[in-house]
């Protein structure tokens, strides 16, 4: 295997750790958007996972939203869904919470534990891709696999546009 990035390698140690089948891909171009990596993957957009992080507006919980690549979060809806309304925390914040920088943020092997919410649509696929910790590694993954593993909620989420 090439050399993979530090940050990757925990992600792809982290995924051995859970037992769960990833492939891990270090790739030329940036995937640091989800168009960016479809467009390294050859997949389509839906089938990329946007990880995002949020936190409770009241009580600061943090929260992953794990939201196919087409899709918009209607944070109202999610808010009415949760108990409370959601603000999304700065860069700092994030890799704090996350240990991974905004652009590498992976659905697992986070630095804290966050309540994970994934969108059903990521479900219908058969392999969907993640980034891999760093804006140049993303890797492929069973979604429903991936779901059952981290323990992550399905949860409608995305906005009607
Ligand atoms: N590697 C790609 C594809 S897997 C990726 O990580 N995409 S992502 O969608 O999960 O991460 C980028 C997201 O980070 C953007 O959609 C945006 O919602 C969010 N973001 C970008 N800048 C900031 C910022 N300054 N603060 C908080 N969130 C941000």
């Amino acid at each position: 295997m090439t050399t993979l990035p530090d940050s990757a390698r925990k992600v792809a140690e982290a995924a051995a750790a859970l037992g769960l089948s990833i492939d891990m891909k270090l790739h030329e171009a940036a995937t640091r958007t989800a168009e960016e990596a479809a467009s390294a993957c050859g997949c389509e957009i839906g089938q990329i996972v946007k990880s995002l992080v949020f936190r409770g507006a009241e009580t600061g919980t943090p929260y992953l939203l794990l939201v196919s690549g087409r899709n918009r979060v209607d944070e109202a809806a999610l808010a009415g869904a949760i108990g409370e309304h959601l603000r999304r925390p700065d860069g700092k914040d994030v890799r704090a919470l996350t240990g991974f920088a905004i652009g590498g943020i992976p659905p697992f092997g986070h630095a804290t534990r966050l309540f994970t919410i994934i969108d059903p649509d990521l479900l219908a696929f058969p392999l969907v891709w993640a980034a891999g910790g760093t804006p140049n590694t993303v890797f492929s993954v069973d979604p429903g696999r991936l779901a059952a593993t981290i323990g992550a909620r399905a949860m409608e989420l995305k906005a009607q546009d």
